[in-house]
């Protein structure tokens, strides 16, 4: 019985997918622990697949977790679009928690109210509801799946909230109530094969399977405790939330793998430290392609910061990395490293919870020279050229943590396994 898990170490897109999706081969479950329908998950995952005429590979359950914020016309959607690219099964092969907090629309509409709200200090949210449901979880008025099934607890429940954002934001709350309701009326009977116990589920499936895989949502700096706050998500992106929103025994966790993108990026706003918006952030933005799979946006872009992985280790205790998007540094003559930040010339023992001390801060960069050859057609590590061995092995190094996967090119079969 192995169970792994896999981590955005940064601010996400690090390119998780491509690991969950080797891992996921062998694997009798794939299981999602929290977070929203925003990032490309197990689902988003396969759609790829299946349309490279693979479809027929997967043979693993799915499972959303009692953690995730579900919306249910998205689920479905899904689900068809999956269906439409030839995935076997699809309907048979995923089961939700019955504790899944419910996303109605009217959460998204109030994601897009909020940021207007904040004006200059938006997210810049997916607005896909994810932080108006988490409060409505958070603030006990909030609707679970088992609801659904009791036509008029669920529409108490959804009037109540209806009111409270009407209230709150008068006539610019656009939200029809009764349209939701109907269609509700028509999931009550559809969603009833998908729905599980899930507390039970998870204690089964650690007796029984020989393999599971969770990703995780997002990634560690935009945790809602952790992150770089208030410019976060609103569940728990962590180790913890895994174990948390999966019900895990934590002793079955055989590895716990942090992703890692060789360079940093970023969708939306907030801090960070080693941006570079002239030269080198767009040269990264266009050879890395980094624009948002499912929102479009282009996501800034600047050196790898070990101050952040670092921390990031220091949270979730990776037993190793993948270092994905190597050879998108393959043409760059020097590369830099952020290593410290400093204050008054004093370096900072890790990264600040305090905004303030955050953004006064100094970067201080290790400087290294590129390798400018390219990286993709490597089969083993050695086939790397010297420079591009000794960047991975510098972070490892600093980080203490085995770099194991070495993604070099989008292909499935660009990646270096290591012993
Ligand atoms: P939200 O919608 O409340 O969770 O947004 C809060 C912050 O979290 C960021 N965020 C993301 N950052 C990177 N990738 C994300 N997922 C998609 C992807 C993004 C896309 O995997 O490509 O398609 O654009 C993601 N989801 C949320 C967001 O930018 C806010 O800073
Ligand atoms: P995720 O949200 O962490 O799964 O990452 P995304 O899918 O949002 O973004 C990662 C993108 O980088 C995807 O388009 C991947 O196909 C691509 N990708 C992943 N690994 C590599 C790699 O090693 N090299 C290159 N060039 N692209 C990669
Ligand atoms: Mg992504």
């Amino acid at each position: 019985m192995t169970i792994t898990v896999i981590l955005g170490a940064q601010w996400g897109d690090e390119g998780k997918g491509k690991l969950v999706d080797g891992q996921c081969q062998e694997a009798q479950l794939c299981a999602r622990a929290a977070g929203g329908s925003n990032a490309g998950h197990q689902v988003r995952i396969m759609i790829v697949q299946a349309g490279n005429g693979e479809a027929n590979k997967y043979h693993s359950m799915n499972f959303i977790g009692s953690g995730v914020v579900f919306h249910v016309p998205t689920f479905f959607a899904e689900l068809q679009e999956l269906k439409e690219k030839g995935l076997d099964g699809v309907h048979d092969r995923i089961l939700v928690s019955d504790r899944v907090n419910v996303l109605l629309d009217m959460h998204m509409a109030v994601d897009g109210l909020e940021e207007k709200e904040l004006g200059d200090e938006a997210i810049g949210t997916t607005r896909r509801g994810i932080g108006p449901c988490y409060q409505s979880s958070r603030a006990r008025t909030g609707i679970k799946m088992t609801d659904v099934f009791y036509p008029d607890i669920f529409e108490k429940k959804v009037r109540r909230l209806a009111d409270g954002y009407q209230k709150r934001f008068g006539e610019l709350f656009e939200y029809d109530i009764k349209a939701e309701l109907a269609r509700f009326d028509e999931y009550r009977v559809t969603l009833k094969k998908y729905v599980v116990d899930g507390v039970s589920f998870m204690r089964s499936a650690q007796q029984s399977n020989t393999k599971i895989v969770i990703e995780g949502a997002n990634a560690l700096m935009l945790d809602v405790d952790y992150g770089s706050y208030p410019f976060v998500t609103s569940s728990s992106t962590t180790l913890a939330g895994i174990i948390g929103g999966l019900t895990l025994n934590p002793k079955n966790i055989t590895e716990v793998v942090g992703v890692v993108k060789a360079y940093t990026t970023r969708v939306g706003s907030g801090a960070f430290k080693t941006e570079d918006t002239e030269e080198i952030g767009t040269k990264l933005q266009e050879i890395g392609r980094e624009w948002g799979t499912s929102t479009g946006r282009r996501r800034r872009c600047g050196w790898l910061d070990l101050v952040v992985v670092k921390y990031s280790d220091s949270i979730n205790y990776y037993t190793s990395l993948n270092l994905t998007k190597l050879d998108i540094l393959d043409t760059f003559e020097t590369i830099k490293i952020a290593i410290a930040y400093k204050i008054d010339g004093e370096e900072l023992d890790s990264y600040p919870a305090d905004l303030d001390i955050l953004n006064r801060a100094e970067v201080v960069y290790h400087e290294m020279p590129g390798w400018q050859k390219p990286t993709t057609n490597a089969k083993t590590y050695y086939d790397l050229p010297k420079a591009a061995r000794d960047y991975i092995e510098y972070i490892e190094k600093f980080v203490g943590v085995k770099i194991k996967y070495i993604g070099t090119g989008p292909d499935r079969e660009a990646m270096i396994q290591r012993a």
